[in-house]
């Protein structure tokens, strides 16, 4: 009698509890656990979210129906009452039901889920392209149209703020490993390519709010598109486990009114050439040095007496010095 008590306590409380749960609406899920997906701000990332919903549902109704079956079976059919098991092992039409009512489930949610992935893989019709490659551990982004290349690093306070012993608060550094020191600028409105690759190992292009994550493949170039529809700062990850600045390879877009964003291009492009003007003798005996530097240091130049190591080390020194 005790057990049967609790029994039904267990069950009463189970009840309550799957019908909160359910009766929560999925806005109020995701306000107060951050759980559900993002909606995303692309007509693609509401696709992917309005997909996701409805499997949710489904797999949801499902999962009552089959455990309040079973758990009503449990109480109603226990040892206790003198039920007695049932001695035969198959039924044919049991078997066909339910084989096919999971078949027409199943075909019922690929069918759109299809769809949805053709969408998705159709870059056609692409006004701008963007050819993004992973380093170890930084993305280089590439403006085919516009013959505009720029690297995007983590930004210098995050940098300064994850060093061992830093005595810096993370929290101080604006957006914390999540910010760049260069933003991809992209236009509103507009459908862009963006293909990814990279250069050393394999790294993932994610930014959950495009709605699609992409492995970057060195080799490879894989085709994603996007259109933007608010303006907005969307920040994103490497998804891929690159090694051990895989954390501090951040991604940021950023989206701007068409107008913006070719001003933007223009500027950047002046600015940069402005820097390439100056800087490829500084630059080349720069690296001159440096690679001096090493080689005298790790004796490839060998076999040297220490007094040469000593001569050819100070000497890119030296003149690193100089030109910086
Ligand atoms: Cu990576």
């Amino acid at each position: 009698m005790h057990l049967n008590k609790s029994m039904v306590r267990f069950l009463s409380n189970f009840t309550v509890i799957l019908s909160a749960l359910f009766l929560l609406s999925p806005d109020v899920l995701h306000a107060a656990w951050g759980m559900n997906m993002t909606q995303g701000a692309t007509p693609i990332s509401h696709d992917v979210y309005n997909m996701h919903m409805t499997s949710l549902y489904v797999v949801t109704v499902i999962g009552i129906l089959v455990f309040g079956v079973m758990f009503w079976s449990i109480f109603h059919h226990r040892k206790s009452k003198g039920v007695k098991p049932a001695k035969f092992s198959h039924s044919t039409t049991v078997e066909i039901i339910w084989t096919l009512i999971p078949f027409a489930i199943i075909v019922a949610l690929a069918i759109p889920a299809t769809k949805l992935l053709a969408r998705m893989d159709d870059t056609s019709k692409s006004e701008i392209t963007i050819k993004a490659t992973g380093y170890q551990w930084k993305w280089k982004y590439d403006y085919i149209n516009e013959d505009l290349t720029i690297y995007s690093n983590l930004a210098a306070d995050s940098v300064d703020a994850s060093q061992k012993n830093s005595g810096i608060d993370p929290k101080t550094a604006d957006n914390y490993l999540r910010n760049t020191d260069t933003a991809l600028v992209l236009p509103v409105g507009k459908k862009i390519r963006i293909m990814t690759t990279a250069s050393d190992v394999i790294h993932a292009w994610w930014v959950p709010d495009l709605g699609w994550k992409r492995d970057a493949i060195p080799g490879f170039i894989n085709d994603n598109w996007t259109i933007i529809n608010k303006e907005g700062v969307y920040r994103g990850q490497c998804a891929e486990i690159c090694g051990k600045g895989h954390g501090y390879m951040p991604i940021v877009v950023k989206a701007v009114p068409e107008k913006e964003y070719l001003a933007w291009v223009q500027e950047t492009k002046l600015a940069l050439k402005s820097k390439k003007d100056i800087l490829p003798k500084k630059y080349l005996l720069r690296s001159f040095c440096k690679n001096i530097k090493l080689s005298a240091k790790s004796q490839l130049l060998h076999p040297m007496s220490d007094e040469t190591v000593f001569i050819i080390f100070n000497f890119g020194l030296n003149i690193s010095l100089d030109i910086n």
